[in-house]
């Protein structure tokens, strides 16, 4: 399977987060794709594309509103005009019964409308390497629906599942998932599934094809009622309006164990199987190891390679994975190829 870099990464670099009150390092760290470089390379998967295709703003702008997109691309300038220090922090939202539909003129308001929380840090060149993570998926798309493959991989960072249309959070500002989804069906196909195998709901793409039928979104992740992002990715959001019944979430308890976690995930497999899409999508977080530092399922090794096989099994006509989560710095490179070669195997 072929790879494609998102060489950038590196330039969205936070040095810490906000966690209970204190600064702490950060989690989301140019590291993580260092090491699944190594695994991939040293997994010789396939031809490694270095440098993405730029395709430009328009597939961002499909998804995200441009206010929204002009804002991350300036906002750590405005920051630091301001006499910011480092990476920049939202402390003010405008939550039930303030108003969102007008954008204010202060910088710290705008921080806030457009974004979910404070422990996405957003650095000089975040927007830069969000931009190249998207043209990395946009760029993994067209390899995944060309003549001479039928799926790829995107090894990107910054992540992008918890971004909305309008807003940043969860370590995200891009949501690449929702991004190469658009392209896909843009691009003429009919049906487009994401299956979200990360350890956190992904909000922002439920959120972005909650009313649509041609997209389909399923995840099974930590029950928001006690893990991030907290206030959506329950049970009963089955989609809205025309996308009534396009919507599903399987939550499981933090510490379920992986017999539970591969039924949920053949439950969603089977309604994913019915709706028969040309294309499946996987927000492929692997913070689902047991050894995650923020995560609480207990997936290994062996798990990765069934996931892998599963996925496979399932018999998409196209498959594309994008990178999301996973935390154990050191392990996500040997989880991500895991997976993929459990894909392979089939
Ligand atoms: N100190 C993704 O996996 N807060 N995002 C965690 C830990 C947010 C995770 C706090 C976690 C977001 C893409
Ligand atoms: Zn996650």
């Amino acid at each position: 399977m072929k790879t494609v870099y998102n060489e950038r990464h590196a330039l969205h670099a936070a040095t810490h987060e906000f966690f209970r009150g204190r600064l702490v390092p950060a989690f989301e760290v140019p590291a993580r794709a260092d090491y699944v470089l190594k695994a991939v390379q040293a997994a010789a998967l396939g031809e490694i594309l270095m440098t993405p295709v730029d395709h430009g703003l328009a597939p961002l702008e499909r998804v995200h509103a441009p206010a929204y997109l002009r804002f991350v691309q300036g906002a750590h300038a405005e920051w630091q005009a301001l006499g910011g220090e480092g990476d920049a922090f939202p402390a003010v939202w405008p939550v039930r019964s303030l108003r969102s539909d007008l954008e204010p003129q202060s910088f710290a308001a705008r921080m806030g409308l457009y974004s979910m929380d404070s422990g996405t840090p957003l650095t000089a060149g975040s927007w830069e390497a969000a931009y190249w993570g998207a043209q990395a998926s946009l760029t993994g798309l067209d390899i995944a629906l060309g003549e001479e493959e039928r799926a790829a991989y995107v090894l990107t960072r910054p992540p992008g599942h918890h971004a909305g249309a309008d807003f940043f959070g969860g370590y995200c500002f891009i949501n690449n998932a929702a991004v190469a989804a658009q392209a896909a069906r843009d691009a003429g196909l009919a049906r487009v599934a994401i299956l979200d195998v990360d350890y956190h709901h992904g909000n922002g793409t439920q959120a972005i094809f909650y009313e649509r039928a041609d997209v389909f979104y399923a995840s099974l992740h930590g029950d928001p009622r006690t893990e991030y992002p907290f206030f959506l990715g329950h049970a009963d959001e089955r989609g809205a309006g025309t996308g009534l019944r396009f919507n599903a979430n399987e939550p499981l308890p933090a510490g379920s164990s992986n017999e539970a976690w591969f039924a949920a995930l053949d439950r969603l497999l089977a309604q994913l199987q019915a709706y028969a899409p040309e294309l499946l999508i996987v927000s492929l977080g692997v913070d689902t190891y047991g050894g995650d530092p923020i995560s609480h399922f207990k997936l290994d090794r062996p798990e990765f390679v069934e996931m892998g096989a599963r996925l496979a099994a399932f018999g998409a006509p196209r498959t594309l994975f994008l990178q999301e989560g996973g935390y154990a710095t050191e392990a996500i490179g040997h989880n991500v190829v895991a997976v993929l070669r459990g894909f392979e195997s089939r």
